[in-house]
């Protein structure tokens, strides 16, 4: 065989400082090992002392957080960064580019509004790509006849949008955000494109006036209705838990009356499809969405590549599908590859991210070395998979690339209506009955987070995936503006990785010898997020509590033990805050971070494990909720100015209040009782952990007290937390005290 030299179409390169990084993550992990044996020789030492078991806690927390710690060494060891080259590519394959099926999923046209559902349709309809190889899946899993109108007025708009999105080169493709940055930024100044733009403009107003009025009155006009024929798929229809399936191919080469653009072009394929549902047939969430988009395009396109967005991911740059395929396309390496993750970047985050959803730490650090030792996770949105290991092909020394299409052969004879026909039974319920589909084939089932665990199963059958993280972000999403929505989203994904560790796709048994070690522990991170509640909590709350009594926990200023947990504490605060700025982030924005990370911890991961137990006794289903997606106009002011929205009553609010209430009450007796007492400032000295950690705890909950006693708006905690909290503190605040006045005065000791 002859070999040709070539460049490849990717670039791979290691991150800078990883040498100053490993140092300092040895010199951490020894002061963590100090600080363990410290715990044992005291509490070997100090039998029957004051707060024994509370000591033996410390040492338990202490010995979870070190564990932990160290698998999350395993993704910031060895950081590697992408870059693809579009050039090389085109010049190589622009011919021979592979088709490109694009799924959208959408579940609710209440808490996901069609017209943002269309956006992002519209935004992937406009990829620069050859159009007769792009194809575009909406699933609507609320089967809505709102959603079907929606995407049949965004078919007949994306004639004349695509071609003036090409034409003049717009960025970005989703007329929602272009509009939006036009107005900010100002019009260009050729006179053409104005005005084509004033045109274009109210064409989209036209039809989004259409469809929001269709939205508000909940039904289609007649006379739509009647013209359409897909409307009549609804004729059967009961309700969205209960009707057949609904699929309608609103956009193909082979109905030459509507498949072309205002200029004469092909446009790309569109198809809406609402799977069948039945109250008997259980239908699997978002995964089973997927599966049934799988079958269904594999009969109409067959793109050898399926991407994959959440519908209100819009697609921010119009490359991102050629960049994704330099890294399937690569010769020497791209048959490797099963997937390709970008980073889920949302638009609705403030400057300095009050509620910590940009998850700055995990696009920016964690996937970089997640893709440094066998590749980053599967994350749900703005993934390109290739077809093949996606529906279950295990990877081979001997497998390569084949991008040859056939199925223009294989579908030649098929009209239309035959073929929609045909695709209908492959999304009804009973398909899957006895196949391996859900379980080997496909999106997994039986998992909240059906997407992480996928990304594992294909990782465990031999492949790679890997992260691209473009400098222009590739899709938009909205992230959730409230804290309980916040902490809603992290109780189910800390519930799903915990589900998926328990699983029998679990990272540390499954991936035993199928991946990497050093992956092995990656997954198990985010699969613990959730079990890290007990210490945390416990952190939290006792040495507060024994710092109002007097008996120490830590060791004394003056002590060589002190010199570890001091080290732990500034180091690991520095590199923190340091790795917050490399993410790009603010010294505001890392504090909110900080303090989001404390609640998720005691609340969404206690309720996550609290319901996987349940859950385990048989007690209790599971609800797959989405966070909604729209705002009312006082909140989103409060949002713009960073003020934290809570809101709704709800318990994991109460427990979070509770706990802040706790400390606030601990710290204020201790100044008290320090300024009545004569030296009573002594104890700056002999618990200096103790007393900052309280002080810590009281800072960083600031905004809750605010929202308890200060606020007036809507968006404070609501009195009925403010008075279930206030007594929930008190209770554990005089029972404790009572608690160790008595466990004192039985043993006989008291210090102080
Ligand atoms: C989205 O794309 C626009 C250009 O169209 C760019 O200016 C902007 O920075 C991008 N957004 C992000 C978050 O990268
Ligand atoms: C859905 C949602 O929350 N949208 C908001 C995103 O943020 C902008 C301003 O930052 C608001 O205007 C939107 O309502």
């Amino acid at each position: 065989m002859e070999i040709i030299e070539q460049t490849p179409l990717f670039d791979t390169k290691k991150g800078r400082g990883r040498l100053l990084y490993r140092s300092f993550a040895v010199s951490l992990s020894v002061c963590i090992c100090f600080i363990w044996i410290y715990r044992f020789s005291h509490i070997i030492d100090s039998k029957g002392e004051d707060g024994k078991w509370a000591w033996l806690g410390m040492l338990g927390a202490e010995l979870w957080f070190g564990f932990y710690w160290l698998l999350t060494q395993a993704f910031r060891w060895n950081l590697v960064f992408r870059q693809p080259f579009r050039n090389r590519l085109t010049q190589r394959y622009e011919k021979k580019l592979p088709g490109v099926d694009i799924f959208v999923c959408t579940a609710d046209p209440d808490i996901e509004p069609p017209m943002m559902v269309i956006n992002t349709v519209l935004s992937v309809m406009s990829y620069d790509y050859p159009t007769e190889k792009l194809n575009v899946y909406l699933s609507d899993d609320a089967g809505s006849q709102i959603t079907f109108y929606a995407l049949l007025e965004a078919s007949n708009f994306a004639k004349y949008w695509i071609p003036f999105s090409k034409r003049f080169k717009v960025e970005p493709r989703s007329p929602a955000a272009y509009f939006k940055s036009i107005d900010s930024s100002g019009y260009s100044s050729d006179s053409d494109q104005v005005k084509e733009l004033t045109t274009i403009k109210k064409l989209y107003h036209e039809m989004k006036r259409h469809i929001e009025d269709a939205t508000k009155f909940g039904e289609v006009p007649k006379e739509v209705r009647l013209k359409h024929k897909g409307f009549s798929q609804w004729d059967s229809y009961s309700s969205r838990r209960d009707h057949g399936t609904i699929l309608e191919i609103l956009v193909h080469k082979r109905d030459p009356e509507n498949s072309k653009d205002v200029d004469g072009f092909l446009l790309p394929t569109l198809v809406y499809l609402a799977r069948e549902k039945r109250p008997q047939y259980f239908h699997n969430f978002k995964a089973g969405a997927m599966n049934s988009l799988l079958r269904v395009s594999s009969n109409i396109s067959n793109g050898k590549i399926v991407l994959n967005v959440d519908c209100d991911m819009y697609s921010n740059h119009s490359q991102s599908v050629r960049d994704a395929l330099c890294f399937f396309m690569d010769e020497e390496k791209g048959h490797k590859i099963a997937y390709v993750q970008f980073p889920q970047i949302f638009e609705n985050v403030t400057k300095n991210d009050l509620y910590g959803s940009s998850l700055l730490a995990i696009s920016e650090v964690e996937f970089p070395g997640a893709d440094g030792c066998g590749g980053p996770l599967y994350i749900g949105s703005g993934c390109f998979h290739k077809r093949e290991s996606l529906c279950g092909l295990k990877f081979s020394d001997q497998y390569r690339n084949d991008w040859n299409t056939s199925e223009d052969y294989q579908f030649k004879e098929a009209s239309l209506k035959e073929l929609e026909e045909e695709s209908k039974a492959l999304a009804s319920c009973t398909y899957e009955e006895n196949t391996l589909w859900g379980k080997e084939m496909g999106l997994r089932y039986g998992c909240p987070v059906e997407d992480v665990i996928t990304g594992l199963a294909i990782q465990c059958q031999g492949w790679k995936s890997v992260y691209y993280n473009p400098p222009r972000k590739a899709f938009l999403g909205l992230a959730p503006t409230t804290l309980p929505q916040t902490l809603v989203q992290h109780k189910r994904w800390s519930e799903g990785d915990l589900q998926i560790l328990l699983s029998k796709y679990s990272p540390a048994w499954y991936g035993f010898g199928r991946i990497s070690l050093a992956q092995q522990m990656g997954y198990s991170v985010y699969c613990l997020w959730a079990p890290n509640c007990f210490a945390t909590l416990y952190y939290s709350i006792i040495p507060s509590l024994y710092l109002l009594k007097g008996i120490p926990l830590f060791p004394k200023m003056s002590s060589p033990w002190f010199i570890p947990f001091a080290y732990i504490i500034v180091g690991e605060g520095t590199y923190s805050l340091l790795e917050f700025f490399f993410c790009g982030g603010t010294f505001q924005g890392w504090w909110n971070d900080q303090r989001i990370w404390l609640y998720k911890r005691t609340s969404s991961y206690l309720f996550a494990c609290i319901d996987t137990i349940l859950k385990h006794f048989g007690f209790s289903d599971s609800t797959f909720i989405i966070t909604t997606k729209v705002t009312e106009e006082e909140a989103s002011k409060r949002h713009e100015k960073e003020i934290m929205e809570f809101g709704t009553s709800s318990p994991m609010l109460t427990l979070l209040a509770t706990f802040a209430l706790l400390n606030l009450f601990c710290f204020l007796s201790v100044l008290k009782d320090a300024a009545l007492r004569e030296g009573g400032f002594e104890i700056c000295e002999t618990m200096a952990l103790q007393f900052l950690l309280c002080g810590f705890l009281v800072i960083i909950n600031l905004p809750i007290y605010q929202g308890l006693f200060l606020r007036k708006d809507n968006g404070r905690l609501p009195g009925s937390v403010a008075i279930k909290s206030i007594l929930l503190a008190l209770c554990v605040f005089i029972s404790f005290s009572l608690y160790l006045d008595w466990e004192g005065g039985i043993c006989g000791y008291r210090t102080k």
